[in-house]
């Protein structure tokens, strides 16, 4: 009763405010009637209130709100009351936007800014965006918001549904297993744990309701901000038709325009964040598994690293390091001084990562457990009874983490690790899952920051906001510097805390083929710090497999080999010593290309690229390739073409557009063609692209081995202009965020007499090294004069494969090498 009577004031309120309206059509009648209607009326009333209009049919109210020059964002009220505006993906919803305006029409209204248009059919309410140059980009179709009562819980399903034309393709999604296009397929978000999951697979562990529509050579993104269990159909039900749909919450999405995929993918990273930058540690080569025990195993293993010279950043720690696997806890017999352990490793090179899962065993002498309990921490059901469930250390409770105390609790927890070393923490299990019952039942209740709910709408985001309370717990914990953490679960914007990795794979080719796409698929989704567990996590790889897994994570941006406990060993050098050169061979080129590695995740972090990125993305007015799938760039100048087949001795690659060099030969191909190239087990295709300036370190075996004297540069010559990254800093804290970088941009253009290099830096970072070994490719003359910045440079040679070698200084503006 009382609700009915808030509710009538209230629409009474909006009622008055709106006969201030600008556009007022028909006079309405304003009494409540119990109408059930699951679908928008004609549009009969406007209003506007800042960078937000609302349209009404009289009862539903519909928001646009104009959130930058290229996003626009829909909501809608089935009853003219919209729910709270709270979100954990988008911490600031309004952006800066230079001019915007509404304007009636005879049938429509439109909102619009300087390149985007949305209009707003009068009859039937259909709405559509239109790019302000080319025109049409998505369109409703009729009915397409609508809404279904939920009498058991309250609220609506909520559904819309957009056109799908005949040549569009679908990306996105995040997590998701099968081809990269979507088209044609219908997906369910709902966190799962997917142990050994298969092509085509769903749901896995992640929910990001984000996809990118292209056709007519543009590209549109779709975010359906929606926490509860979403569902998405890409033309798959009906070829001409997209929806997306919720059991719950608020119908609200965010139209992203184009035209370009890459301007979709960044403008989604300035709604959801970037990853900060990471500790450069966590760019090296990390070896898991499930599990290194007791403590004389885990120091044989690092052990063979430093023996064997392969490269190694980090050793993991699975569940057995715990006692009876309490979180926070050690098993003693296993590590009787963890401290020392850990101490002896971090002489050595070795980070030492350890696993925490939110299941907290019900054990009364259990400080963790008791602390939850007193506090009411934990999670309660709808009658307030315990959330209990088993897990791997039986009887367990969960950890609310969608309750802002219980996140500070949390994070303070790590407190003793941290005073230990231990340098990273590894969030597994945090769908949630449980044994049994597979996750917890919907009626357990959360916080969810004050904006109550069921698990119905904190499933999905229970994992994301447990590696939050993590990652920032960790951040006060560790004072200045960079936390690492690792999440299995997440939901849309968790990159702003979290690495991840895609879960339990199988050791087959196949989930080769799965993993290389489900990190494009991530990186496109947000995602940009990510990897699969190489080798493969169930099952057995052979040496062959292996190695090709190693190349390929050469190339994931998170490189980590992991595997189930039921396996056979599983390290670079468990295959025998041919596996293990080549091995060797593949983590010391990833170890040479660090400062590119790092600088890309710059990239990523300030400007929102993502890291990898499919051929779609590079040439997307090419439809086919939208299906090729098994070749991305790492950043924009390394083009990989991990080799996916069994026994492969070469492989067909496609060049996009410009020239690429090989990057074992040289030899320099021209892009929009397809090439066979060769591709026998100790090498993988890499091509670079023309113009290029790659930044090189020498090998080491751990990432700050030694104090960098030289880098080298490698510059590919190109007849076009072409510029290149640098980005440099102390590796380890955020004194970036103080503009305490360097960020150096090389630009790079020739032709068939001379070459010129010239130099621009930014930052107030200065690197301790001196000197540039600078080695030149492509070249297409007989080199007479090296000039830096007016002087001659007089050593130089070129070798027996057409680089030229010398040297310089890292402050030069402008090298001219030519051939007068
Ligand atoms: O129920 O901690 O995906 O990487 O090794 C299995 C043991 C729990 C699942 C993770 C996997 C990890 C394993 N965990």
């Amino acid at each position: 009763m009382e609700s009915q009577n808030d509710k009538k004031e209230e629409i009474g309120d909006l009622i008055e405010k709106e006969q201030e309206i600008q556009h007022l059509n028909n006079p309405v009648d304003i009494s409540i009637k119990p109408i059930v209607k699951q679908y928008l009326g004609a549009v009969k009333k406007v209003k506007k209130e800042g960078n937000r209009f609302y349209f009404s049919d009289g009862d539903a109210r519909v928001e646009i709100r104009v959130v930058s020059d290229d996003i626009i964002r829909v909501r809608l009220a089935p009853h003219g009351v919209f729910l709270d505006d709270f979100s954990y993906a988008v911490p600031e919803v309004d952006q800066k936007v230079s001019v915007f305006k509404m304007q009636e029409h005879d049938d429509h209204y439109t909102v619009s800014t300087h390149a985007v248009t949305c209009k707003i059919e009068k009859a039937n309410f259909h709405i559509s965006f239109h790019d302000n140059i080319t025109n049409l980009v998505m369109v409703d179709e009729p009915n397409s918001m609508h809404w279904e009562e939920n009498v058991d819980f309250g609220g609506y399903y909520i559904f819309a549904t957009k056109k799908c034309h005949p040549e569009e393709n679908f990306f996105g999604l995040g997590d998701k297993s099968g081809n990269f296009n979507l088209r044609g397929r219908r997906f369910v978000n709902w966190n799962t744990d997917a142990y050994s999951y298969g092509w085509n697979q769903d749901p896995l562990y992640r929910t990001i309701p984000f996809y990118i529509g292209l056709h007519n050579q543009a590209a549109y993104g779709i975010f359906f901000d929606n926490t509860f269990k979403s569902y998405f159909d890409f033309g798959s039900e009906d070829v001409n038709k997209t929806s997306f749909w919720s059991d719950g919450g608020e119908l609200q999405y965010y139209y992203i325009h184009g035209p370009h995929m890459m301007d979709v993918v960044k403008r989604y990273a300035s709604l959801t964040g970037t990853h900060p930058m990471p500790p450069k540690w966590t760019l090296g080569y990390q070896q898991c598994r499930w599990s290194y025990y007791p403590e004389s195993k885990v120091r044989d293993i690092a052990k063979n690293f430093r023996d064997r010279k392969i490269p190694c950043d980090a050793i993991y720690l699975d569940i057995d390091y715990m006692d009876g696997y309490r979180c926070f806890t050690w098993n003693k017999k296993y590590f009787s001084d963890p401290r020392k352990m850990i101490k002896d490793l971090s002489d050595d090179g070795f980070k030492t990562v350890v696993m925490i899962d939110p299941g907290i065993k019900v054990d009364d002498d259990y400080w963790v457990f008791k602390e939850g309990k007193e506090k009411r921490f934990f999670c309660r059901r709808s009658d307030d009874y315990y959330m209990e469930g088993h897990v791997w250390p039986g009887r367990c409770q969960f950890p609310d983490f969608t309750n802002p105390k219980v996140r500070a609790w949390w994070g303070n927890l790590y407190k003793e690790f941290v005073d230990m070393g231990v340098a990273g923490f590894w969030n597994d299990m945090n769908e949630p899952a449980v044994f049994g019952s597979g996750t917890f039942p919907n009626d357990v209740r959360h916080n969810y920051d004050g904006y109550r709910g069921s698990h119905r709408k904190a499933h999905n985001v229970y994992g994301m906001q447990m590696v939050r309370s993590t990652y920032e717990g960790l951040k006060k914990l560790m004072r200045n510097k960079r936390p690492f953490t690792i999440t299995r679960a997440g939901y849309a914007g968790m990159q702003r805390f979290a690495s991840v990795w895609t879960g339990d794979n199988i050791a087959t080719w196949e989930h080769l083929k799965i993993g290389n796409i489900q990190c494009q698929r991530l990186s496109v989704s947000g995602v940009p710090f990510c990897g699969t567990d190489i080798g493969g996590f169930s099952g057995e790889p052979d040496g062959e497999l292996f190695t090709r897994w190693i190349q390929l994570g050469t190339f994931s941006p998170f490189m980590r080999a992991h595997s189930a406990g039921d396996t056979a060993e599983r390290e670079p050098w468990s295959f025998g010593e041919f596996f293990e050169d080549i091995n060797r061979k593949f983590i010391e080129l990833r170890y040479r290309l660090m400062p590119y590695l790092y600088s890309v995740f710059w990239e990523h972090h300030r400007y929102g690229f993502p890291i990898l990125r499919p051929l779609v993305m590079l040439e997307q007015e090419n439809i086919s390739n939208s299906f090729r799938q098994d070749e991305f760039t790492y950043g924009d100048k390394l083009l990989i073409c991990p080799v996916l087949e069994q026994g492969a001795i070469s492989r067909k690659v496609y060049l996009p557009k410009g020239s690429w060099y090989n990057f074992w030969t040289n030899e320099v191909l021209i892009g929009e063609n397809e090439y066979t190239v060769e591709a026998k087990i100790d090498s993988m295709p890499i091509f670079v692209r023309a113009g290029s300036v790659i930044p090189e370190y020498p090998v080491m075996q751990y990432v700050d081995e030694k104090a960098i004297t030289e880098v080298a540069l490698n510059i590919y010559h190109s007849d076009y202009e072409v510029n290149s990254y640098m980005y440099e800093d102390h590796g380890d804290t955020f004194a970036y965020e103080q503009d305490i970088y360097l960020e150096k941009r090389f630009t790079v253009k020739g032709d068939n007499s001379q070459l010129k290099v010239i130099q621009r830096s930014d930052g107030l970072y200065t690197p301790n090294y001196e000197l540039y070994a600078c080695n030149v490719a492509g070249l297409k003359f007989q080199v007479k004069k090296i000039i830096v910045d007016n002087k001659e440079i007089k050593e130089f040679f070129t070798d027996d494969k057409h680089i030229l070698h010398f040297k310089c200084n890292k402050n030069f503006t402008e090298i001219q090498i030519s051939s007068l």
